[in-house]
């Protein structure tokens, strides 16, 4: 007889799969700035994450593996509230998942983007994730049926955020949080290793999506709901003054510059309980 038609379907280690639909979503989540908490707390609250900040269900296998991808530096307060958020939304949604924190070595212009290929990178060496998310430190979501999964196409899940309104801004805009799968990432060549310094890299990431030849993919307004810590601009982060002359050719350069291009050295891989750090130097402009 075939066994499978009897029950729900096995896995090699004989756990059932997790339900398509958990249930343990609850909806919307109140966002608060509790004073006073620490990692010791948030790693009390979440006793099945483990080494480097892994998870897995205990009870049945998770149907997706999803990688987050934070980019970093000098933002621990913002860190602490995101991990004290985020490891229990990602229980809740069933997944499989790793947090992992790239962390830009030195005092050298911030580069979101280049931190984000070095992300995937370092990650897909760990493990075959089929997804990656690629998560500001500052973004807290606010509804749990906004599922870290990927699409058929790249997703943009910061749709709707406080600081804009809870609208998307402009129809290309594809910041703060977005979702990939491998194959989706390596279409585009990745993102820009080039934009040094604040802004220009989420719109040209935009354009390499349709670029590859694929289209954005968003949540419901009601569900891709986000808060941003409030913050100012950082020191060491400035105005990229070159952005708007780049982004006008980002037709011509997506395919020299990104993935297949991206160099850099780390200082360190270190297996926090919350998280994986990676500290790596990406060197300085050109
Ligand atoms: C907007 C976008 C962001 C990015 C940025 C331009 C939103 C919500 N987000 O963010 O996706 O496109 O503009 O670059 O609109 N970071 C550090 N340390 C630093 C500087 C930056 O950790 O010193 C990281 C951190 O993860 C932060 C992210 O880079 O969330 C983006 O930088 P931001 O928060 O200063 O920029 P913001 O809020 O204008
Ligand atoms: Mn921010």
């Amino acid at each position: 007889a075939n066994l499978s038609l009897l029950g729900p379907a096995l896995n090699k280690d004989d756990m059932p799969y997790c339900p398509k639909q958990s249930p343990l979503i609850g909806g919307p989540i109140h966002v608060t700035f509790p004073s006073g908490l620490t990692l010791a707390e948030v790693e009390r609250k979440n006793p099945l994450v483990v080494r480097g900040g892994r998870y897995r269900p205990p009870n049945c296998e998770a149907r997706h593996r999803t990688a987050i991808i934070i980019p970093h530096r000098n933002r621990e307060h913002h860190l602490k509230f995101l991990l004290y958020y985020l490891h229990p939304f990602l229980q809740r949604q069933q997944l499989s998942y790793g947090i992992y924190v790239i962390h830009q070595a030195g005092n050298y212009t911030f580069n979101r983007a280049k931190l984000m290929n070095v992300g995937f990178r370092e990650a897909m060496r760990d493990e075959d994730w089929d997804c990656l998310f690629f998560h500001d430190v500052d973004l807290i979501p606010e509804d749990d049926r906004n599922t870290y999964v990927c699409d058929a196409h790249p997703k943009h899940a910061a749709i709707a955020m406080d600081k804009f309104g809870y609208k998307l801004p402009y129809k290309m805009y594809f910041g703060g949080v977005s979702a990939l799968t491998p194959v989706q990432y390596l279409k585009m060549n990745g993102f820009p290793n080039n934009y040094w310094g604040w802004g220009g890299e989420d719109d040209d990431i935009g354009v390499r999506v349709s670029l590859g030849g694929m289209v954005i993919s968003r949540p419901s307004l009601k569900v891709g709901r986000y808060k941003m810590i409030k913050h100012k601009h950082d020191k060491g982060n400035e105005v990229n003054p070159k952005r708007f002359n780049m982004l006008a050719k980002t037709r011509h350069t997506w395919r020299e510059d990104g993935m297949n291009t991206v160099e850099y050295e780390i200082v360190s891989r270190d297996y926090q309980p919350l998280y994986t750090n990676i500290t790596v130097n990406i060197g300085t402009e050109a």
